[in-house]
């Protein structure tokens, strides 16, 4: 056979053969896993040329979410392209960024590199459709955040979105809109390329640890190119981690166990919801706003409290879950005040409390009446348990049913106070202080002997 066939066979057979998943022993997942699993926490940032018309166009307000109002609004290329040369986010500031995070507890940030709207926040050479070339501000915008990550000690990752609504290799779905796009005869493997060189850029030129893809809904986009896509960055980057949207898992890993498992990715993308029982045997996290848009809408004031978004930090530790948690910074380059306040009061709360939620594990008792429990297992046959109580007994006695194991000690996370703890009834009973320290959580922290699950 000449050196032209078979170099011929190869090529027919690279695609194919890309999809060899890496092989990985469940240990080696689990050390890849490591750090993702015990952060728990991370920042969402939505963040593009959406945020100029911030939900407004043509002086009317667009319904929906902020970043799909070039969808929403039908708004052709052409003028959409237009709000490039008004993209100038001259209040931009990494470090105030980061730190924002860092002190709300959050371990890892996640940030659209190019979402639907395919224009790029990073100095790509794929396209000239990014914010060095086609804006007033023609810096790089991730290129000091991973700096910037890396300096405050958080981890750098990006999502990159599949369907792309500027790219040529795609066409609106209808006359009313882009969504779902469809692909132009034989052009698919060009925007698959087109795709791993950006991936490529980010890997190498921003050195992301995660990779969190969307837009994988098109139907012309399938598992097998998920497979490729996952496989071709593996072999970039074996400690990456990948979402489960590089595929068509999104519905999937939702509400399989492990043992199920038939899509590509490495955790769980429930949206907007708490998965209600979690999602046993498989990594997840829920990415959730804290108003009711990802990208920028300066209609959009319905934020919801403190209170709330520590609750669900709770609820979702407690069930093996991580909080991906949004902001949608401004086109000026500011992460809008009532995000931050709420950033501020989830951090002081975190501050007291974060060693009940980073590196914790499910709760082995489901869901008290009084709140939420998470796990860490100290060794030496001994189990902490982290009580978040949410509704103080009005008796004083916080009863744990279902855990038959001998109490060693319980004290008050906050300040230390020490607590009685007492067998009952196949249970624990801890005698508390009349008020509670915290009215939106307060964690006791119970020893107990042997293991608990
Ligand atoms: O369409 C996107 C949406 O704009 C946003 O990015 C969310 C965040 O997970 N993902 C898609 C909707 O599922």
């Amino acid at each position: 056979m000449t050196l032209r066939a078979i170099l011929a066979v190869f090529l027919a057979a690279a695609p194919a053969l890309a999809q060899d998943l890496p092989r990985e022993t469940p240990a080696e997942r689990d050390a890849r896993m490591k750090w993702w699993r015990e952060a728990r926490f991370g920042m969402f940032i939505h963040w593009g040329l959406y945020a100029v018309p911030a939900g407004v166009w043509k002086g009317k307000p667009i319904g929906g979410i902020g970043e799909w109002i070039m969808n929403s609004a039908n708004i052709p290329v052409e003028e959409y392209e237009k709000l490039a040369r008004e993209f100038n986010p001259v209040k931009y500031d990494p470090a105030e960024w980061v730190g924002l995070a860092r002190e709300a507890g959050m371990r890892y940030l996640v940030i659209t590199s190019k979402h639907h709207d395919g224009f790029c926040l990073f100095d790509t050479k794929a396209t000239d459709y990014n914010v060095v070339k086609a804006t007033p501000y023609g810096k790089d915008l991730l290129k000091p955040l991973a700096e910037e990550c890396r300096r405050q000690g958080l981890r750098f990752c990006t999502y990159y979105s599949i369907m792309d609504w500027h790219h040529p290799a795609q066409t609106r779905g209808s006359a009313k809109g882009y969504n779902p796009t469809k692909i132009v005869e034989g052009k698919k493997r060009e925007y698959l390329d087109f795709m791993k060189v950006q991936l490529e850029e980010l890997v190498r030129g921003l050195d992301t640890e995660v990779l969190w893809f969307d837009g994988e809904w098109p139907s012309w986009y399938q598992e097998e190119d998920g497979r490729e896509i996952y496989a071709f960055l593996r072999r970039l980057k074996p400690s990456l981690i990948i979402n489960n949207r590089v595929g068509k898992g999104r519905k999937g890993m939702e509400g399989l166990s492990k043992g199920d498992r038939e899509y590509v990715g490495d955790f769980g993308t429930p949206e907007q919801q708490i998965p209600a029982k979690g999602l046993p045997g498989v990594d997840w996290e829920s990415c959730m706003t804290m108003n009711d848009t990802w990208g920028y809408k300066s209609t959009d004031q319905k934020w919801k409290s403190a209170e709330k978004l520590i609750r669900n930090l709770i609820d979702i530790a407690s069930k093996g879950g991580n909080y991906l948690l949004n902001v949608g910074p401004t086109a000026e380059g500011l992460i809008p005040a009532p995000s931050v306040e709420r950033l501020k009061a989830v951090g002081r709360w975190m501050k007291t409390n974060g060693e009940a939620i980073w590196a914790t594990q499910a709760s082995p008792v489901g869901k008290p009446d009084w709140g939420r429990c998470t796990r860490k297992d100290l060794g030496g046959g001994r189990t902490r348990l982290y009580l978040h109580v949410f509704d103080w007994p009005a008796d004083g006695t916080l009863v744990l049913p279902g855990v038959p194991q001998k109490p060693l000690g319980a004290r008050l996370l906050e300040g230390g106070k020490e607590l009685s703890a007492t067998a009952r009834d196949g249970g624990i009973a801890v005698a508390l202080p009349a008020q509670a320290p915290d009215p939106i959580a307060t964690v006791v922290v119970l020893d107990v002997e042997g293991e608990v699950r």
